[in-house]
């Protein structure tokens, strides 16, 4: 008993030490007040660096110029990675329903000096190929090697490359390269069937160049366009190489196409400054990015989250395997039985991830040690609580040797699922939950930096400490840019307010984009220039300073409604709460001026509102059936209110009447953006029958 104390007390006092350092140190060095120009606010910066960061190192100051660099500085490394498809299989799942399954192969790499190489011969094979000077070029593909090496390829010869989002609908589609006028479109395989279909609207559209797969039988044609493979066009640009025409700092390097969440895509434009800037502060933000990291690669590039990670890794000499969303583990829906996803092959060091997709991992880990039940779950159960109350800080569970225990008993496997090396996650794109974030924290052994930023800032704005374990917040400003908090009265939010300053996020610095294609007028309603020339980004999201100058993000602008009797509803806020029922899989809450309550549309999870029908011994055709029970209605809102209370809502936030629908939003159906966020406006006109109803 002795020798256990002799052994514990210097291990706990010792953890605990250092715990307290680390907290002190968080608390210290996040950020600094700036003095600035603009509107009146609460300015701050990132207080590691005297000055914004501008480039990650000198003379680097354009994409173009920075992939040279990068390839001579690291040119026998791997760089890029990728699987080819050794086998396509239909599965009948029983229900009539087939899924295609695939067997991929292991990753075959190019290092960093052939990716040069292959980048530079493809932008000669532009010029050869006809794209004039100055002609705008639009990629439109899932993500790939081949994605990077064209947009590399375009940035050396002072191309603008214009991004689409592949989730994007048709009149989407045709309105972007119509509006940019794009002479030549760069897509994949499946990309190219809408060209093909959509060819008589594309006008400007001059040239076609396809990213080549096993699935390309013959070859292609296009109505009244040149159709040229990409490895053709790579061979053309070698037999007849030209001078690279190096961009400058102020040049558009990408004009990328984000959906609004009301009317047509807006192009933002980007410009190589913004880029490089961007990379400069991320690459400050993530610890020690090198030459031995690996990055699975699988969002889309046409996102800015994506596109700025993957800089960010080439930057600092690490491998990039690409893999896709549906093959990304051993059990993702579209990899064949028994054999392995993108992340246990690649074994990656990190990954980015949005929201969704970690809350998708949590629940799935989830069901799966429910599923098991008995002593699995119990031990997983346990493990679970002490590791949390460990990293809450209850003190005897900081203890090293118990969390290596349970890392072996239980977390082990569950790592291994990710290829078991994951040191980092980063995500960004929408808020986190803080339980998901603890989840990824404790099963996955690793630190997830949350990122706040937007196109329109090129992913700039925030980014959360590695070592920081607290949860709803998104870290301190990075490096390259300021945070600016200015008075929103209408929401009672003020710069001035105690103990924390609250207001709208106002993002200034280099990395400030210049903002929308063709559309000065939406330009200046959110961008302004201030009296010494610096651009500044009003985000509509609601912030506050924590005391160690983190930011945590608590409202949206535009998302509040004024209730009949004079309560403000912030729509996200509320949805945000509900969002921990078990039974919701997505929300949206609806207020109406001209009543005095809430009411919700609630897409259920069917796992959930199944397993209770069980219990209760509900009787019911099918899913659409039963959400359409009074039974299951009462019992879904009576979770609502319930964790509506938990969460501290008031009793007008919370929705009276709930709508239950049976059919998940996806970016497909226009209900959700790519990045899955709400668009308030569609889903508003697509149910408005059934908010009639609830309002009745
Ligand atoms: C790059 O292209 C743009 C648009 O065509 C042009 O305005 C700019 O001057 C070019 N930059 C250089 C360095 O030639
Ligand atoms: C394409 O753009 C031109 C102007 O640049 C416009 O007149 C035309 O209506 C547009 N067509 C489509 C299909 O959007
Ligand atoms: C175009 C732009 O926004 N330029 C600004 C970039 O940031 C610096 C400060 O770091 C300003 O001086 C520039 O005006």
């Amino acid at each position: 008993m002795g020798a256990f104390f002799v052994v514990l007390v210097p291990v706990v006092v010792t953890s605990y030490l250092l715990r307290e350092n680390r907290r002190k140190r968080v608390r210290n060095q996040a950020t600094t007040v700036a003095n600035v120009g603009g509107e009146q606010g609460l300015t701050k910066r990132n207080a590691r660096y005297p000055e914004l960061v501008e480039t990650p190192w000198e003379g680097a100051d354009t994409l173009a110029a920075l992939f040279e660099q990068a390839c001579a500085r690291f040119s026998g490394n791997r760089f890029l990675g990728s699987r080819v498809v050794l086998k396509r299989e239909t599965e009948d799942a029983g229900d009539g329903r087939k899924f295609e399954k695939v067997t991929l192969g292991h990753y075959e790499w190019i290092s960093y000096a052939q990716a040069f190489l292959r980048a530079s011969d493809l932008a000669s094979g532009l010029v050869a190929l006809g794209h004039g000077r100055g002609e705008k070029v639009a990629i439109f593909a899932e993500t790939r090697p081949e994605w990077f090496l064209a947009l590399q390829a375009c940035l050396r010869q002072n191309l603008t490359v214009v991004t689409i989002y592949a989730s994007l609908g048709e009149e989407a589609l045709v309105h972007s390269l119509n509006e940019t006028e794009v002479t030549t479109v760069i897509c994949d395989v499946k990309q190219l069937k809408k060209i093909k279909d959509l060819s008589q609207q594309l006008t400007s559209v001059q040239r076609v160049i396809y990213m080549e797969d096993d699935s390309i039988t013959s070859e292609p044609t296009v109505d009244g366009k040149i159709v040229a493979c990409f490895s053709h066009v790579e061979k053309l640009g070698k037999q007849s190489p030209v001078q690279p025409e190096m961009p400058l700092p102020s040049d558009i390097a990408v004009i990328m196409y984000t959906s609004g969440s009301t009317g047509m895509p807006k192009g933002v434009m980007i410009s190589h400054r913004n880029i490089v800037a961007t990379i400069a502060g991320v690459t400050t933000s993530v610890p020690k990015i090198n030459t031995k990291d690996v990055y699975l690669a699988y969002l889309p590039l046409a996102h800015v989250l994506e596109l700025a990670a993957e800089s960010t890794l080439f930057v600092a000499g690490a491998a990039i395997g690409y893999g896709s969303p549906l093959t990304l583990t051993d059990t993702s829906s579209k990899v064949k039985h028994g054999t392995k996803g993108d992340a246990t092959e690649l074994q990656p060091t990190l990954m980015t991830a949005v929201p969704a997709i970690l809350d998708r991992v949590r629940d799935g880990v989830r069901k799966k040690v429910n599923s098991k039940g008995g002593i699995t779950k119990k031990l997983f159960e346990l493990a679970y609580n002490r590791r949390l109350a460990a990293i809450e800080g209850s003190w005897f569970g900081a203890w090293g040797i118990e969390a290596m225990l349970w890392n072996v008993l239980v977390f082990k496997k569950i790592r291994a699922a990710l290829g078991g090396r994951v040191r980092g996650m980063m995500s960004g794109g929408a808020p986190l939950s803080g339980d998901t974030q603890r989840f990824i924290n404790i099963c996955f052994g690793c630190p997830i930096g949350q990122g706040y930023g937007l196109t329109e800032t090129c992913a700039g704005g925030t980014f959360s400490q590695w070592e920081d374990m607290s949860v709803g917040r998104v870290g301190p400003p990075v490096a390259m840019c300021y945070i600016k908090l200015v008075n929103w009265d209408e929401g009672g939010y003020k710069y001035t307010d105690s103990p924390m300053p609250r207001g709208e996020i106002v993002i200034g610095g280099p990395n400030v984009t210049m903002g929308y294609f063709k559309s000065q007028a939406k330009t200046d309603e959110v961008y302004k220039v201030d009296n010494t020339g610096m651009r500044w980004f009003y985000t509509g999201d609601i912030g506050r300073f924590h005391e160690d100058g983190c930011i945590e993000i608590i409202d949206r602008k535009k998302d509040i409604v004024k209730l009949q009797h004079g309560e403000y509803v912030s729509l996200g806020k509320v949805e945000a709460v509900l969002q921990a029922s078990n039974y919701v899989e997505n929300i949206m809450l609806h207020a109406d001026p001209y009543h005095s309550y809430c009411v919700a549309l609630v897409v259920v999870s069917q796992s959930a509102l199944e397993d209770w029908a069980q219990a209760a011994n509900v009787q019911y055709a099918d899913f659409s059936d039963l959400c359409s029970q009074t039974q299951a209605i009462k019992e879904v809102l009576s979770s609502l209110t319930k964790v509506g209370k938990q969460g501290r809502l008031e009793k007008f936030e919370i929705p009276m009447k709930i709508k239950l629908l049976p059919e998940p939003w996806t970016p497909e159906s226009g209900l959700v953006t790519a990045a899955l966020k709400l668009k308030r406006e569609n889903i508003r006109k697509s149910f408005a029958e059934e908010l009639k109803v609830l309002y009745h």
